[in-house]
């Protein structure tokens, strides 16, 4: 039997240990213990119930476990090297991670500080928690894993027939560094704009946003191309980018992004892991960022006003 642990239990993290249960012995962490018996809600519509173990950081300080052979850190970007800090005294420094974050904050600064294999995950599969027992798998997608190092590719291709195994299409490519920029050029264009005006993502496309979204896209194409970023779909600069953007508010009109919950439940946003290496990256060579900085500016803010008042 293979452990995979999976910390952050928020909707990826639940996703993941229903997927895992039958093939691997799986665990579940989080700050607060949840109830065992939990339900997945399927794509077809289907409720399967079944029990996961689910512990707390301390429930692990207190006993010795099997070894994990991963270890999937689930949390948001911004808590993500906190949460591997509050479990590294109980496993092995080799131990395999697995980042799944948005952004690219946490990714390179983990990959550079944890000693063994560190595996980087992006997904679009579609999922929601609904209640402290159910998680709701909304639509399928594709999951691609590989290291920013180029040292893996073994593992992930371990880890890649696993999660298929276990019903999540996963593919080992050794461009994840690629990917994830890919995944947070089209996040910086969507998420903070809806964030801040409280739309769902298909009024992007609407002339009160259309303009703002391409003004986002400009900076960031130029970005990408600084950073060595390929356009996706094989075309050329800022027009692939935004027509990418265009299929994603398109793919996802009814949805609201993942930022705007954050700011309905008057959360921290992932703000930092998704602007922050946008803007670094503009001073760096020298790029205009005016519009990513206004956003980035409006969303502190925002966040500000919520969080403080707490
Ligand atoms: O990934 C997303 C998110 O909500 O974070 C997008 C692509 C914007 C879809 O809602």
């Amino acid at each position: 039997m293979t452990y995979h642990w999976i910390l952050g239990p928020g909707a990826i993290g639940r996703l993941l240990a229903h997927s895992l249960t039958p093939l691997a012995a799986v665990t579940l962490i989080g700050r607060r213990s949840l109830p065992g018996q939990q339900t997945l809600t399927t794509p077809e519509g289907k409720t399967l119930g079944r029990l996961l173990n689910s512990l707390t950081v301390a429930d692990l300080e207190a006993d010795a476990r099997e070894a994990p052979a991963f270890v999937h850190i689930t949390t948001k970007a911004m808590a993500a090297e906190a949460a591997l800090e509050s479990i590294a005294s109980v496993i092995s420094p080799t131990t395999p991670l697995v980042l799944w974050q948005n952004g690219f904050l946490a990714q390179p600064r983990i990959t550079q500080a944890w000693p063994g294999p560190v595996l980087c995950a992006t997904t679009t599969e579609g999922a929601y928690l609904t209640s402290d027992n159910g998680v709701v798998h909304a639509g399928r997608g594709a999951t691609f894993v590989g290291d920013l190092n180029h040292q893996y590719g073994e593992l992930s291709q371990t880890l890649a027939e696993t999660l298929t195994q276990a019903g999540l299409a996963t593919t080992a490519v050794d461009d994840i560094r690629s990917r994830l920029w890919q995944k947070l050029a089209v996040n910086a264009a969507i998420n903070p704009l809806v964030a801040l005006h409280g739309v769902r993502n298909g009024q992007l496309s609407s002339e009160a946003y259309a303009g703002r979204v391409q003004a986002v896209v400009k900076e960031v194409a130029a970005i990408m191309q600084a950073e060595g970023i390929q356009p996706p779909n094989d075309g050329q600069g800022e027009a692939a980018w935004l027509a990418l953007v265009w299929q994603v508010v398109e793919n996802t009109a009814r949805n609201k992004a993942s930022m705007l919950q954050d700011v309905e439940a008057k959360r921290p946003t992932e703000r930092e892991a998704i602007l922050g290496p946008l803007i670094e990256n503009a001073q760096r060579h020298g790029l205009p960022y005016d519009v990513l900085q206004v956003l980035d500016a409006d969303l502190a803010t925002l966040e500000a006003s919520y969080l403080n008042a707490r």
